[in-house]
């Protein structure tokens, strides 16, 4: 029997052109949109406490499927009574499907109609993941949202392939909704079809009849340019219903959030914010901040004046530059939490842009100092 989520009430209080501001309730609490996740792909945000995430306002965290069935195993998760009691943060989890990271990690994939077969790159062990194995893994996780097993192609990819594997993304949906077993979850079919706008239209018609409680756009940010990758987020979110939350994956930088937005995008997740962190650097409004570069060492100030993370009301730059010269765990750790902290107060500044119809202008305002910013 099919079960999904008694559609779970997505409300739209503004409007911006296409852009909004909306709100849905998950069993472990509200969400607002437009939003961005953290991942925490090993059932961590690397580097960042529970507490942690919460002082910085996330909302809803990322998890990993393929990462955690492998190690520690979704048995052990549910021991804990699921992702919130293994983790100690205790909102709204996300969980992604698996078949992503299978092709981006794992070795020697087969992809057949049953499902994935990969080795692990854990202990080169064969591992099988198909849509009933993983909406059972996700089932076990306990994630509010759960995603639909599907392929995203690499890019680039033959048309004729992403075609057939969009198509069998379908059969695959199709197969996950009917083992799923859980209302309390939420369950989100992934709109696929690489750059090519003919095939996002046909992943569409096939995938929309599902009705399901939100629709993801995937197969992007996998390669392509952003003048690729704009057109086709722009022309999918334009054809998803207006009722339901739309997830763009694993996207991205700040100018995408606000590029997404402007299109009707209300949720995200990508790894940059903790990634470019632990690399040395700060997101700022001036752009982004290397504090592996001399300048900052002498800098009695703050990452950011205007930033409430704990980093930008303890630290000078100086002292994170030190941190991070001198390869201190805290350096990494205050630059990830900041990052992200600048992710969600960059989607509250689009929310109150959106609420008083001044998104356009915004925007404009925004990447003109963030693109000069030779800080
Ligand atoms: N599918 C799934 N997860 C994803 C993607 C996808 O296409 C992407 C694409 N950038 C990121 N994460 N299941
Ligand atoms: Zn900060």
């Amino acid at each position: 029997m099919r079960q999904n989520a008694p559609v779970f009430d997505f409300k739209i209080q503004s409007r911006d052109g296409r852009a909004r501001v909306g709100h849905f309730e998950t069993p472990r609490g509200v969400v607002t949109t437009p939003m961005f996740m953290p991942v925490g792909t090993q059932g961590t945000v690397k580097g960042v406490s529970a507490q942690e995430l919460l002082d910085i306002r996330s909302q809803m965290i990322l998890a990993n499927t393929y990462h955690l069935m492998l190690r520690p195993g979704e048995s052990l998760v549910a021991a804990h009574g699921g992702l919130p009691g293994f983790t100690a943060y205790p909102g709204p989890f996300l969980t992604d499907s698996g078949g992503f990271q299978v092709m981006s990690l794992g070795h020697m994939r087969k992809i057949t109609e049953e499902g994935v077969t990969f080795k692990s790159h854990l202990d080169g062990g064969l591992v099988e993941l198909s849509p009933e194995r993983s909406v059972a893994v996700q089932e076990a996780l306990g994630a509010d949202v759960i995603m639909a097993f599907d392929e995203c192609p690499p890019f680039p990819a033959e048309r004729d392939y992403i075609l057939r594997s969009l198509e069998r993304t379908v059969r695959w949906l199709d197969r996950c909704l009917t083992v799923k077993s859980r209302p309390e979850q939420a369950l989100f079919a992934i709109v696929q079809g690489g750059i090519h706008l003919d095939l996002r239209e046909r992943s569409l018609e096939l995938t929309l009849p599902f009705d399901t409680p939100g629709f993801a756009i995937g197969g992007l940010a996998v390669g392509e340019s952003k003048a690729e990758m704009y057109p086709a987020v722009a022309f999918t979110a334009a054809r998803l219903p207006e009722a339901r939350p739309r997830y763009l994956m694993g996207v991205g930088h700040p100018e995408d959030l606000i590029a997404g937005i402007a299109v009707g995008v209300d949720m995200f997740d990508c790894v940059y914010p903790t990634r470019t962190g632990r690399f040395g650097y700060a997101l700022t409004d001036d752009g982004r901040l290397n504090l592996n570069s001399s300048a900052p060492r002498s800098e009695l100030r703050p990452i950011d004046e205007n930033c409430d993370c704990y980093a930008c009301r303890h630290y000078t730059r100086a002292y994170l530059a030190h941190l991070v010269k001198a390869e201190e765990m805290l350096g990494p750790r205050m630059l990830s939490l900041h990052n992200l902290r600048y992710l969600h107060r960059l989607v509250e500044r689009a929310r109150e842009a959106i609420a008083s119809q001044s998104l356009a202008g915004w925007a404009q305002t925004w990447g003109e100092r963030y693109f000069k910013g030779a800080i």
